[in-house]
């Protein structure tokens, strides 16, 4: 026997088994379909913390023959204490027989040792077809536990209730598409009462996975604040610009912003990547609201609010947090060598003796920093882009989080919008927004950086 819980999950096909064990295991690469019979063979997949186990889940072909099988089983008439060893005998006497394959495949790992979590799809009718698989399941003497899986709505529940409570002692309802965190360690607790005594300790395997949990909302906690800290000292070399003629600068610059806003998004995006792979998500292809600044405005008033604060908000914020003159960082405090351009005097300082540096003066939109010794454009200064790549890694956090790893559709993260930056309290916005400055100045390593990880691990609920 493994010194970690093992678990098959059985069940007629198509009741959500391999749903169950993609969510319990997190694991996204389970295959999950809509045709019935895509599992042929028994499948191991694991938990796995620090490279050790937690837990294991075989996911296995359904019944297909159970009616034949409980024949089989009764041909001899056996005492209740000799129905393990019959099951045995007709897994010994099937195997590479080709007759009985599904059965033969899910029920070795029981022979094995594994307990049982029995799948039913609560949306439809019990009937007593399913009879057949539970008797069969008894027989092996393994403990048992029933997950009903409401697919299409919970109408029958109560009546897969009635039924399942005299094949198994623990009977729950389960959703693999929705079920929480905490609803999977509520599982694994229940199934530790019922093995209780035999050998495997379950509640070990709870504790280590709260760790695990722990451990990985502060690696995200981390990882949150270095993207932060980059975009908000995204800086562009654009030596167009400075090569320029005069007269192309015009239609170059929504050129160069373009770029900028490109650069903006790979960042972002990295982030969001080097999280989804924290979680052991592979395939989520987020989709979500494009960051964007634009010409005149940091961003278009009514899409930035969707993510930041409202300009009214905004104002009284800065003004708190002692943001004057609207910049994001006080450029050139704490000698940040990213904030050049601000050091020479001003967002375009030094640009004397540059023929294009009056027209570009200008032009320039208010949100950008641009230092022409260097031909760096960048970065962001309005406080606001604070707010926003906040609420919006936040979304994106939360959206992964509360996602089942047997989900298959694209990820929707929304524009949260009044319910996001905008509804905290005035007193945390300010401080928010004087950490994240002091972040620009500091970097990762500094207090401001230390303290906005922390918020953020208690924002992913930790
Ligand atoms: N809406 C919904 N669909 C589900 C749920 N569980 C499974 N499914 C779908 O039911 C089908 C069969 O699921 P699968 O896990 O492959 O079942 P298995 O054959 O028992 O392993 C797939 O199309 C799943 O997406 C659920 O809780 N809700
Ligand atoms: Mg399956």
């Amino acid at each position: 026997m493994s010194d970690h819980p093992v678990l098959a999950v059985v069940g007629h096909p198509n009741k959500g088994k391999s749903s169950v064990v993609a969510a319990l295991t997190q694991n996204d690469q389970v295959e999950i379909s809509a045709d019935s019979g895509t599992t042929r063979v028994a499948q191991r997949f694991s938990l796995k913390l620090d490279g050790r186990t937690v837990f294991e889940l075989v996911d296995t072909p359904g019944f297909q023959r159970a009616g034949k099988c409980l024949a089989w089983l009764r041909q001899e008439s056996v005492a209740a204490d000799r129905r393990p060893d019959r099951v045995a005998t007709f897994v010994r006497q099937f195997r590479d027989s080709g007759s009985f394959t599904d059965e033969v495949e899910l029920l070795t790992p029981i022979l094995q040792g594994a307990g049982i979590i029995y799948v039913v799809d609560g949306s439809l009718p019990y009937s007593p077809e399913y009879e057949t698989e539970m008797e069969i399941l008894r027989w092996t003497g393994r403990p048992r536990l029933a997950l009903i899986n409401p697919i299409g709505g919970e109408e029958y529940v109560a009546q897969w209730q009635q039924a399942l409570n005299q094949y198994f002692s623990l009977v729950r309802l389960f959703d693999p598409l929705r079920a929480s965190f905490d609803q999977h360690l509520q599982l694994l607790r229940t199934f530790g009462e019922l093995e209780a005594g035999q050998g495997v300790d379950f509640n070990q395997a709870v504790a280590r996975l709260e760790v695990y949990r722990r451990l990985k909302l502060q690696q995200a906690a981390r990882i949150l604040v270095e993207t932060l800290y980059q975009l908000l000292t995204c800086q562009l070399s654009s030596s167009r610009l400075q090569q320029a003629a005069e007269s192309r600068l015009a239609e170059l610059l929504p050129d160069e912003i373009e770029r900028f806003n490109r650069h903006l998004n790979r960042i972002e995006r990295e982030g969001q990547q080097q999280l989804e792979a924290l979680f052991l998500y592979h395939r989520l292809e987020p989709e979500m609201r494009r960051l964007e600044v634009h010409r005149d405005e940091l961003m278009d008033q009514s899409r930035w609010s969707s993510w930041g604060l409202e300009r009214r908000q905004l104002a009284l914020v800065s003004a708190a947090a002692g943001a004057t003159l609207g910049l994001l960082a006080d450029a050139g405090a704490g000698g940040s060598s990213l904030f050049t351009g601000a050091l020479g005097g001003g967002v375009v300082g030094g640009l004397s003796g540059w023929f294009g540096a009056d027209w570009l003066k200008q032009r320039l939109p208010g949100w950008l920093q641009f230092s022409a010794e260097k031909h760096l454009l960048g970065p962001v200064r309005d406080p606001n882009f604070a707010f926003v790549i906040l609420g919006r890694a936040l979304s994106h956090a939360r959206a992964m989080l509360a996602r089942s790893h047997a989900d298959r559709a694209r990820m929707e993260v929304p524009d949260i919008g009044n319910q996001g930056m905008q509804a905290m309290p005035m007193k945390s916005q300010v401080r928010l927004l004087k950490q994240c400055r002091q972040l620009a100045r500091q970097g990762p390593q500094g207090k401001a950086a230390e303290q906005l990880r922390e918020w953020l691990f208690q924002q992913l609920g930790g």
